[in-house]
């Protein structure tokens, strides 16, 4: 199975992304608009494995205890639309102690600067490049971390919660 580590939203956080998606829909031509149920945060992307207790364990192994996040602004890499976040020590402590524990279980998590973005759109078409979206700064505490199967059935991409690590 694929598998990867994420910070799922509370209902307050997840119906401002809402928003956020409905704007740039109305300034898109086209796009593959994240939905609802699939907005989360990535922190390590695992890949597949059979091997769900070891990252269970590596999740258990953490022990940073809970911490805010705060959204903020919003960017694109191509045609893949994010809102952001912002800067976030504990956060990055977080994403550094979990990939680096993975890593050490045998898992192949990138090396790649982490660069926190919340996924709202895929292969955007937009008529202008100068499209804004307005990202109220709210913030939520983060008192769970969890491990999110992600499978494609009848072509919709589906994710499950497996397991969470409360923090
Ligand atoms: O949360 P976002 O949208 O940034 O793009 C995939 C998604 O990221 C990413 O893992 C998240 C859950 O699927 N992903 C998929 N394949 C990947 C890979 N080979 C990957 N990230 C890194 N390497």
């Amino acid at each position: 199975m694929r598998l990867f580590v994420a910070i799922r939203f509370t209902p307050e956080v997840q119906n401002t992304l809402i928003d956020c998606i409905k704007e740039l829909k109305s300034s898109s031509l086209s796009g593959n608009f994240t939905r609802p149920e699939n907005l989360h945060l990535t922190l390590a992307f695992i890949g597949e494995t059979s091997n769900l207790n070891a990252a269970k364990k590596c999740m258990d192994a953490i022990s940073c205890g809970k911490f805010d996040i705060t959204l903020k602004g919003f960017g694109r890499f191509g045609d893949l639309w994010w809102v952001g976040l912002a800067e976030n020590p504990k956060l990055s402590m977080l994403v550094k102690d979990l990939q680096q524990r993975l890593r050490d279980c045998g898992f192949n998590i990138s090396t790649r600067p982490f660069r926190p973005h919340i996924t709202i759109a895929r292969e955007v078409k937009t008529v202008s490049d100068q499209i804004h979206l307005n990202v109220p700064n709210i913030s939520m505490t983060v008192d769970r971390i969890s491990l999110m199967k992600s499978e494609r059935i009848e072509g919709k991409l589906i994710y499950t919660q497996l397991y969470a690590k409360h923090l």
